[in-house]
């Protein structure tokens, strides 16, 4: 049944990011109900009210768990290599460099920190080898040429491979960076807010959701301040911003910010103000407007690809060129920021990482030369466009005790405007994370709900 439920959410309505990997990862989850490997879980589920609703990660506890074992072992002294011939007939080949930075003994790892002791001062980049052999518990010492002893653990040095895909292999692993791209077909990821916080595998499918698709709904909560910061510390701590620890949206007399009113915010990501915006929001409804107030969210990672495709120039003004963002004001203290973001962040391989887009807080300094000006607003108006599509937009109206969690380097969102009653005060409560600290719990909650492996 959640089969049938999640291969209808993964496709169409998901199109998935560049790598095949986690495409055929989520595909044999779908067929077997077991996870892909250590953190590429994929996550079992119902429906339920027209969303998607999140049951838990599955274990990967009945996989079977691959063993590697060496057969060979030998020292390629001109290449200063370690070459290690696997059982299964692969080879991995490591520097001497690496292995002796890397010794994991004592004198060189504080084993209660699992950090490295060793100092660059102490480390001969230069090292040979003296002996290179397979222990009878199939591990690999290597005696260096002070006599120094080093031992690895077969599985140990089988993760850190040097092979292109064993490396991204464990890049995924370690960072969960595949996404699964969507439109306005999105059935939103949804789950128990009560068993979020109680439930180990509930909260692991969570995060794992929302890391992926980017935005995960959770029904339940007391229609009551305090909820946000309770989820939080399910997590860690939350982010403390000039808007305080926790922040109420309301329609404010004499507003610090356009939310804090009843106006319609366009499609923004939170803070581009500040030049390390906050990676994920919670936004719990407390009251709702008896007019109005419904929120639109599109995939901005998704939109940029497609500017990419359709408009190649106003993609390259948008990754490159640096616009001015400011706030003003007062709130948990005064404030007076100033920022520059390109409105899409790129890593070093030209994949998207951030969007930073608030059109109320982008500043009216705009340090372009002349010339530069018209291209920026065709680009960025071209972007919007793309991203205000009746088939990219997805549209829901939160309710008293529902509370939203989006990642806010990935997402825009936005609300209609509403109609402002004193006797029906329209309220949310909202906090800031940042994905450090919610990527830590999900690689704790992944290794105790599933077993380190
Ligand atoms: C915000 C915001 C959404 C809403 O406060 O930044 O996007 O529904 N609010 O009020
Ligand atoms: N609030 C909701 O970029 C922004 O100013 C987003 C932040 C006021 C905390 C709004
Ligand atoms: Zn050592
Ligand atoms: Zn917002």
């Amino acid at each position: 049944m959640w089969m049938n439920t999640f291969s209808r959410f993964a496709r169409p309505a998901l199109q998935r990011s560049t790598s095949v990997m986690a495409c055929q990862a989520l595909r044999a989850c779908c067929r077997t109900g077991k996870t892909a490997g250590p953190l590429s879980s994929c996550l079992t589920s119902v429906q339920l009210r027209g969303h998607q609703t999140l049951g838990s990660a599955s274990a990967s506890a009945s996989l079977p768990l691959t063993r590697h074992s060496v057969r060979h072992v030998r020292a390629l002294d001109e290449e200063r290599l370690m070459e290690v011939e696997w059982e299964d007939g692969g080879q991995s080949l490591y520097p001497f460099t690496w292995l002796r930075d890397n010794c994991q003994c004592p004198m060189c790892t504080l084993e209660s920190a699992q950090a490295r002791k060793l100092l660059m001062a102490d480390l001969d980049i230069h090292t040979g080898v003296d002996v290179v052999e397979v222990t009878n518990d199939n591990k690999v010492s290597i005696v260096w040429p002070d006599q120094h002893t080093s031992v690895f653990d077969a599985e140990w040095l089988k993760k850190r491979c040097f092979s292109p895909a064993a490396r991204q292999a464990m890049q995924e692993e370690l960072f969960l960076n595949e996404r699964y791209y969507w439109d306005s077909k999105l059935r939103i990821p949804t789950a128990d807010y009560q068993e979020v916080l109680h439930d180990d595998q509930a909260a692991l499918a969570w995060l794992l959701a929302l890391r992926r698709v980017g935005i995960v709904y959770l029904k339940g909560a007391p229609a009551e301040q305090g909820q946000v910061a309770r989820l939080a510390e399910r997590i860690g701590y939350l982010r403390l911003t000039f808007y305080g620890h926790t922040w109420q949206v309301q329609d404010k007399y004499m507003a610090n910010n356009v939310a804090y009113t009843s106006g319609r915010l366009s499609l923004h990501t939170d803070y581009p103000a500040l030049h390390f915006a906050p990676g994920v929001q919670f936004l719990h409804c407390i009251t709702q407007a008896v007019e109005g107030g419904e929120s639109e969210v599109v995939d901005g990672f998704h939109m940029a690809k497609q500017l990419q495709r359709e408009d190649p120039e106003a993609f390259r003004t948008l990754t490159s060129l640096p616009v001015d963002f400011t706030d003003t004001g007062t709130d948990y203290c005064d404030f007076m920021l100033q920022s520059k973001k390109c409105i899409i962040d790129l890593d070093p391989e030209g994949r998207v990482v951030r969007i930073n887009y608030n059109n109320a807080t982008r500043n009216s300094v705009l340090d372009l030369s002349l010339h530069q000006v018209q291209p920026f607003y065709r680009a960025l108006k071209t972007y919007v466009n793309i991203m205000n599509r009746p088939e990219n937009v997805v549209t829901y109206s939160m309710q008293p005790g529902d509370l939203v969690t989006f990642d806010n380097w990935r997402l825009l969102h936005g609300r209609r405007s509403y109609v402002s009653r004193p006797d029906r005060l329209r309220h949310l409560e909202g906090a800031y994370l940042d994905w450090d600290e919610v990527m830590s719990r999900l690689r704790i909650l992944h290794s105790s709900v599933n077993g380190n492996v």
